[in-house]
């Protein structure tokens, strides 16, 4: 039984990093320094193996691995979520029953991808995952896999235990559209880190991102703002946060989110897996050197 509904799922959720060694190892021992580190924030919740964590890179007992390291290391202080998404649906639905028995709270998954496959087969694929966990499913919506219209989150989120969406899309309208057509129970996620502000805006309920792992204390100091109705004030957060999210930008987003884990914040997350950029030492500093700057320039 999960410890969490997706109605306490709210606030900062870091989807969290893989950790990787030198040898492009899985460590868990540096799964548990990420877990540990980010517990420690007031954070909403977790959300694993998704595209910020290199699941798609990871074989099934590596992403085993990981979703379990993690979630004993949490110990219920936070809710998990465990991306379950795989090429083909027996894959993915081994993948969710595992992490229902491993202790997650929620399952999400991107559409089936690769292949373009009919709007019949995509929910087929999110209602055999539903039966396959018993858990919540957050569908993730995100350009990467190829974005669903409005129209088929409607049919989506019809499905018997579909109980939420990821929406990583700038079309922030639609996060109304969606609660009207599917209750005010129907939990959104807001995905894009640079539109946090706007994302909570227009109604969803909490905010699943990347650069959480690094930036989680102003995300969290914005998530406040905006619950203590201080636009002005989530507004100025925003614009800070989004001047260092520009700066990652500017690199390979999960190598320099390492990187500067490790510098910044002394957390030691490894390295990502190839074909993903591995910096050498002086592109590294360069790196460090731009993040520190801007950070300097905003008194942080
Ligand atoms: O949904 C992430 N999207 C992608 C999650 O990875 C494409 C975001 O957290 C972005 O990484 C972030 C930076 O652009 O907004």
């Amino acid at each position: 039984m999960p410890k969490f509904s997706l109605k306490q799922i709210s606030g900062v959720v870091p989807a969290m990093l893989s950790t990787f060694g030198e040898d492009e190892k899985l460590d868990l021992k540096r799964a548990r320094a990420l877990t540990s580190h980010l517990c420690e924030k007031k954070i909403g919740g977790l959300y694993l193996t998704g595209s910020t964590g290199e699941g798609f890179m990871m074989t099934a007992e590596e992403r085993k691995a990981f979703v379990e390291a993690v979630i004993d290391e949490v110990d219920g202080r936070v809710p998990v979520i465990v991306h379950a998404g795989a090429i083909s649906t027996a894959a993915s639905e081994d993948l969710a029953r595992h992490a229902a028995k491993a202790g997650a709270d929620a399952i999400s998954s991107v559409p089936p991808i690769y292949w373009r496959f009919s709007d019949d087969s995509i929910a087929g694929y999110y209602a055999d995952l539903v039966q396959a966990a018993g858990l919540p499913m957050i569908v993730y919506n995100i350009a990467l896999a190829g974005l669903v219209s409005f129209e088929m989150i409607r049919r989506l989120g019809a499905i018997d235990g579909v109980e939420g969406i990821k929406y990583t899309s700038t079309t922030h309208y639609d996060m109304f559209r969606i609660k009207e057509a599917l209750g005010e129970d129907f939990r959104v996620y807001s995905g894009s880190d640079e539109m946090a502000v706007s994302g909570l805006a227009f109604g969803s309920d909490g905010i699943i991102g990347s650069t959480y792992n690094l930036l989680a204390d102003l995300f969290i100091r914005l998530d406040e703002q905006m619950k203590a109705g201080d636009l002005a004030g989530a507004e100025r957060t925003q614009k800070e946060a989004n001047r260092l999210i520009f700066c990652l930008l500017r690199y390979d987003l999960l190598p320099a989110l390492k990187l500067l884990l490790k510098s910044e914040e002394n957390v030691d997350a490894g390295i990502c897996r190839r074909p993903f950029t591995r910096y050498a030492p002086d592109q590294q500093a360069e790196i460090i050197a731009d993040f520190r700057g801007i950070k300097r320039e905003l008194g942080l």
